[in-house]
């Protein structure tokens, strides 16, 4: 019984549903009455209600009846009721009211043809109006406007393949920047095979490179750059075919594009190393011309249980590690905490994906993790150097922190604002990369001096750690002042350790500057069984950009797991100049609006910043913060 009463519910509700959906008449009538004629006595003859006249300074005689027993809203256009109220005596004229199909006119035509060019959420806001929270975007259309387009910059994409034919590519395939290592030869096309494995590359491809207004797909970020493709993940990697990959054509190549790294299983502790990092290091050297290649690498998808610190791709300092952040700020659950990341750009989150080019000459809507994420972040570069070929990749890294934005991302918690003024959270870096900003900012930016580097005394500790508890050492560091090695104004910042645990996932790391800024270097990784421990790791954060290093370091390591662990030896590792690099001051746009500033401070915990992350004392926060450091500098 119960299953057919179901059965008939679920066939009304479906009528209703039907018929709400196709209503289009209403229990309303215009009715035209002659000269004399008592309109509530026709209304009433003819079971309506008189609701009076219509334009009665216009037009005579004309009134609104409402039918008294007719639904407001339905399908049938009822002739019936119009036809006896017509041959009424006293009625000239009437008419059903009904429901119009109209809609709003589109404030003006969408820019591009490009199919799914609506779909590119994270592009701009304007035509994509149809997601809702599409104020979150990496603000590209205003540098597409003043002709940036990434021409004359060279990216490629170390992948699985990137199909080279596809139309919303094929344009702009730069065979110079391409090498298959799979199969030795100059096609870097991916392999198809069932269940397509290989669609990565073409759809990392497509965020930097897809060609604007040819009615193919969408819009790549830099959509004139040339575009290369290694392929080499279909199959095993050796270090020998990782070395030739990010290292082919550094004369030539000005980005690489990098969306994978060791196993995020929350185990794996590793990096380039080897020939690998030999090649890295040249790159630096004489990749651009001097100026140094560009990696972009992205973040890893390994959630809360693993760390891009562990990730020795991400904490090389010449690495641009990118996060990801989805539609509405939020934090996708693949995110990695990451002191080493300079900034976020999007991918997918709860609800939308990435759009983007597909293999088989075909688009997607569902490119996602923080692979997405980086290869927008490339093509944000690739028009920075557009602008400014100058850049060292030292400046662009200096560029990404100032162009990068918090403000909108301030309703997460766990902001740390740095001695510079500058938020950082270790799931954004720095912030939204923001593309105008970028661009704006690379223009006219001063190259930073060379980089010095400064070590504290590499100390052996031997101490021990016990379960359960933890210690902190204090690391004092003059910051080799009065040295040609003199580091006044942070960059990178490397606490590199050994340490024995029987269980190395147990360990956190959390370390506090001179200026008392706190941040966690590594969390506790529950799968990390690893029974070594740390052996020379170096962890390296990026959100110390512009401190002072000169005073002393805290390090506070814990022991959250059950047996003694062992710390043998650590010392710091910084790199920076002795000057600050020269400001270029861009101007504000949104941020500077008091309204927005009041809102962000109601959600912000700690201090706003606006876009030039000078620090806005709309609340009392700032005193808040200015306490907390000064209590950190006094230990944790
Ligand atoms: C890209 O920009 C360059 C320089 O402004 C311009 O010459 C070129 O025509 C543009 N290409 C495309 C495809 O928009
Ligand atoms: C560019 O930078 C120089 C030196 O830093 C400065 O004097 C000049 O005003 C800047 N130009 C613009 C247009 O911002
Ligand atoms: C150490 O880590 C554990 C587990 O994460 C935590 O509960 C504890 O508060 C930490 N101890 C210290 C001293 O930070
Ligand atoms: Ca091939
Ligand atoms: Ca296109
Ligand atoms: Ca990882």
């Amino acid at each position: 019984m119960r299953k057919y009463g179901l059965c008939f519910t679920a066939t009304i509700l479906l009528a209703v549903i039907c018929c709400s959906l196709a209503a289009t008449f209403t229990n309303d009538w215009v009715v035209r009455l002659k000269e004399g004629a008592d309109p509530d006595v026709v209304a009433e003859l003819h079971n309506f209600e008189n609701l009076g006249q219509l334009h009665e300074d216009k037009l005579d005689d004309v009134y609104h009846f409402r039918h008294k027993e007719l639904e407001k809203r339905h399908s049938v256009h009822r002739r019936d009721v119009t036809e006896l109220l017509n041959q009424h005596e006293m009625i000239l004229s009437s008419e059903q009211d009904e429901v119009l199909q109209i809609v709003k006119r589109n404030k003006r035509e969408e820019r591009y043809n490009d199919p799914i060019w609506k779909d590119e959420w994270f592009l701009n806001s304007e035509d994509s109006g149809s997601y809702s929270g599409y104020e979150y975007n990496i603000n590209v259309q205003p540098v597409w406007d003043q002709g940036f387009n990434g021409s004359g910059v060279v990216v490629c994409v170390i992948d699985d393949g990137v199909e080279i034919s596809h139309k919303d590519l094929a344009g702009n395939f730069d065979q110079l920047a391409s090498y298959d290592l799979q199969d030795d030869d100059n096609d870097p096309s991916p392999r198809y095979a069932s269940g397509e494995p290989n669609r990565h590359g073409t759809r990392c491809a497509g965020e930097i490179a897809g060609i604007r207004n040819n009615h193919v797909c969408g819009v790549g970020v830099a959509h004139a750059c040339n575009i290369g493709g290694i392929r080499i993940l279909d199959g095993p990697v050796t270090r020998i075919m990782e070395s030739k990959a990010l290292g082919f054509n550094i004369g030539y190549v000005d980005i690489f594009s990098a969306s994978w790294g060791p196993p995020d299983n929350g185990k794996a502790m590793d990096g380039p190393k080897g020939i690998t990092a030999q090649v890295i290091e040249e790159a630096m050297k004489t990749g651009r011309g001097g100026k140094g290649t560009i990696y972009v690498w992205a973040g890893g998808n390994g959630g809360k249980n693993d760390d891009c610190n562990a990730d020795g791709y991400q904490t090389m300092r010449y690495s641009v590690s990118i996060n990801a952040v989805g539609l509405n700020g939020d934090t996708p659950y693949y995110a990695e905490p990451c002191a080493s990341a300079l900034a976020s750009t999007f991918s997918s989150g709860f609800v939308h994906s990435i759009a983007t080019t597909d293999i088989h000459g075909e688009c997607t809507k569902s490119h996602s993790g923080t692979s997405a994420a980086a290869p927008i972040a490339s093509g944000i570069i690739a028009l920075a150097l557009q602008a400014n070929p100058d850049l060292t990749w030292r400046d662009v890294q200096h560029i990404i922190i100032r162009a990068a934005v918090p403000d909108k991302l301030f309703h997460h918690e766990g902001w740390v604002r740095n001695a510079a003024n500058r938020a950082t959270h270790t799931n954004f870096g720095y912030g939204i990369l923001d593309a105008f900003r970028m661009v704006e900012i690379a223009k006219n930016w001063t190259n930073v001096d060379p980089d010095h580097r400064c070590q504290s005394p590499q100390l052996t500790y031997n101490r021990a750690i016990p379960a359960h508890d933890s210690i902190t050492i204090e690391i004092p560091f003059d910051g080799c002042d009065d040295t040609d090695n003199s580091v006044k104004s942070l960059e990178h910042v490397y606490l590199e350790l050994s340490l024995k645990t029987p269980r190395r996932g147990d360990i956190s790391i959390d370390m506090v500057s001179p200026s008392g800024t706190e941040m966690r270097l590594i969390s506790t990784r529950m799968f990390d069984n690893d029974n070594v421990g740390f052996r020379n790791w170096r962890l390296m954060t990026v959100f110390l950009f512009g401190e002072n290093p000169d005073g002393l370091w805290r390090v506070k390591i814990n022991n959250s797991g059950k047996y003694t662990a062992q710390l043998e030896t650590m010392f710091l590792d910084v790199f920076g100049t002795v000057n600050a690099p020269i400001e270029t001051d861009v101007s504000l746009q949104k941020s500077d609006d008091k309204t927005v500033c009041d809102t962000l401070c109601g959600l912000a915990e700690h201090a706003y910043y606006d876009s030039a992350n000078r620090c806005q004392k709309c609340n009392n926060v700032v005193e808040i913060d200015v306490k907390r450091r000064n209590e950190l500098k006094n230990g944790f």
